[in-house]
């Protein structure tokens, strides 16, 4: 997969893009990232890249013309296009699901803006806009960073058996459930029994309750998009109505 990134930023890539998994697969040519200035595609003294915007009000706008012609410019580094997404916090919510598609193509083209945002007539040159969450970030650099991150991983062959995303689906839409490590006895803290215990139908069974009691606790609305039998429904059920009881009864139980 080849991943081009254009922005005002391009050293705000260095540490992340060159570090861990992501960085491996660069060095195994599984992925190739490349960030450009977008200040290279500017032809004024000062290499403007915003202007105030029409209309009147606070900030700057990212002006359209270094976008397109560093877009043209980018495109044409490769025969395949780049698929083109832009980052801004009116996009479509990212998710695993969007992780996945993006994963499954050749050749992305990351555009991270600055300032208050884009000219909406550079969104014309956009395939997809994201956001990766409901919070307001100063550009789109942190978002393409978190995006590739994401992609790179599902690339064939990055992660290795250890780590695969192979088995990800199988717990699909619920929270992970704990883990431990050794110590067995962490300062009088223990690891719980089950898991020890050898049996791993067992160990399976409390993993599965133990994600779908956190689940509901902590993400509620990821349960109506779970497959969960009856019983299951009946756990996340009961872990709900825990989380609306006094303390001191949740304390006693
Ligand atoms: C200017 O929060 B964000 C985000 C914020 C931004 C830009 C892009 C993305 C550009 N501010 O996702």
């Amino acid at each position: 997969m080849i991943v081009d990134v254009i922005t005002l930023f391009p050293d705000m890539f260095e540490g992340p893009m060159s570090t861990s998994i992501v960085g491996l697969a660069r060095e195994r040519g599984l992925l190739e990232f490349r960030a450009h200035d977008l200040r290279d595609w500017t032809h004024d003294r000062h290499r403007t890249t915003d202007d105030a915007p029409y209309g009147g009000g606070p900030g700057m706008v990212m002006k359209p013309e270094p976008l397109f012609e560093a877009i043209e410019a980018v495109q044409s580094l490769e025969d395949e296009p780049g698929f083109v997404v832009f980052f801004t916090p009116s996009g479509r919510p990212f998710t695993q699901e969007l992780a996945e598609g993006l994963s499954a193509r050749e050749r992305l083209v990351f555009v991270c803006g600055r300032y208050e945002g884009f000219d909406e007539r550079s969104l014309e040159l956009a395939d997809l806009e994201l956001s990766i969450g409901d919070y307001v970030l100063t550009g789109g650099e942190l978002p393409a960073m978190v995006v590739t991150d994401a992609v790179a991983r599902l690339v064939p062959g990055v992660l290795g058996d250890d780590e695969s995303a192979a088995d990800e689906s199988f717990s699909a839409g619920l929270l992970e459930y704990p883990q431990y490590t050794r110590p067995a006895d962490f300062g009088g803290r223990e690891v719980p029994d089950v898991l020890r215990s050898g049996d791993h139908g067992k160990i399976a069974q409390w993993r599965r309750e133990q994600s779908i009691r956190k689940t509901a606790r902590v993400r509620p609305d990821l349960l109506a998009r779970a497959s969960l039998t009856e019983r299951e429904r009946e756990i996340a059920a009961d872990e709900i109505k825990r989380a609306d009881e006094p303390e001191e009864r949740q304390a006693s139980q």
